[in-house]
């Protein structure tokens, strides 16, 4: 279904009850439709029901999810491009007691620092990485990321990506997994109610692994950018469960 946003709405929208996380400060300014601040609310919501909301510490990296920094109710801080983890493993090693996550894109973790992921997970810092996949570099304007799925317009690949010109997609959760220091890896996606409940416990299952010291944790969620993507808004979820759930798969990887 199309909305028509070009005026008011025929029927006014009613609001049925606030379901914003009382860590979320105040509004987000991402595009709408935009899976990342769901992405964002589960993450929180996680940290609240599992009561380490005050020993927590968050880095995030570089892109659109970047300006939660401002509404969220977490220590946080931002590093260089791709760094994340690095700076994660720091933070864990000074203060083992903390819960230490990463907060990052596609393009910061698959382009930007890929190697730091992987030594974070092949050393087992007992550290939980979030990666927020939408296949673009978003935040810049859309281009394509290691992770864009054959077939999938950018701006950099605006006939669709094609392995002959851009090479083939990198499936970072799988690479992760396939390394001995990792306690848990999961691929969700936030495109139906129930895909966004079932990344939370995913979320959830990699705090719980950090705070029982079982190694490194990583969970891989496929977000929707209408914008980069050059669908019209109300179609982004159809379009990322027929062609990025499709390459990806959704489900745990690593489970100890
Ligand atoms: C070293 C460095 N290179 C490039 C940039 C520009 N840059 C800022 S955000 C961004 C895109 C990040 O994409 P992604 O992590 O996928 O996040 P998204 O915007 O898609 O949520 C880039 C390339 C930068 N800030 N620093
Ligand atoms: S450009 Fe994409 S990732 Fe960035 S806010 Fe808009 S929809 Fe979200
Ligand atoms: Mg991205």
């Amino acid at each position: 279904m199309i909305i028509d946003t070009s005026g008011p709405p025929v029927v006014p929208a009613k609001q049925v009850a606030d379901f914003k996380p009382s860590l979320l400060l105040g509004e987000h300014s991402l595009c709408p439709g935009c899976g990342e601040p769901v992405a964002l609310r589960i993450l929180l919501e996680v940290l609240q029901e599992l009561d380490i909301v005050q020993r927590s510490i968050g880095v995030v990296g570089h892109g659109c999810y970047g300006s939660f920094v401002r509404i969220m109710d977490v220590d946080v801080l931002q590093c260089l491009h791709g760094r994340a983890p690095a700076c994660a493993t720091g933070i864990k090693r000074v203060r083992p007691g903390v819960a230490v996550f990463t907060l990052q894109g596609d393009g910061d973790m698959a382009n930007e620092g890929l190697q730091e992921v992987l030594h974070a997970a092949a050393r087992g810092e007992n550290i939980t990485c979030v990666m927020l996949n939408n296949g673009v570099f978003g935040d810049t304007g859309g281009q394509q990321t290691a992770t864009t799925v054959l077939g999938q317009r950018t701006k950099t690949s605006i006939d669709g990506r094609d392995p002959e010109a851009h090479g083939y997609p990198i499936p970072v959760a799988d690479l992760v997994a396939s390394l001995r220091g990792t306690a848990y890896v999961a691929r969700g996606a936030v495109s139906t109610a129930a895909g966004v409940l079932q990344a939370k416990r995913m979320l959830r299952k990699a705090f719980q692994a950090q705070l029982d010291g079982a190694g490194f944790s990583l969970v891989e969620i496929l977000t929707m950018c209408p914008t980069g993507w050059f669908v019209p808004t109300a179609e982004g979820p159809a379009y990322q469960q027929g062609t990025m759930e499709q390459t990806y798969g959704i489900g745990e990887l690593v489970t100890r």
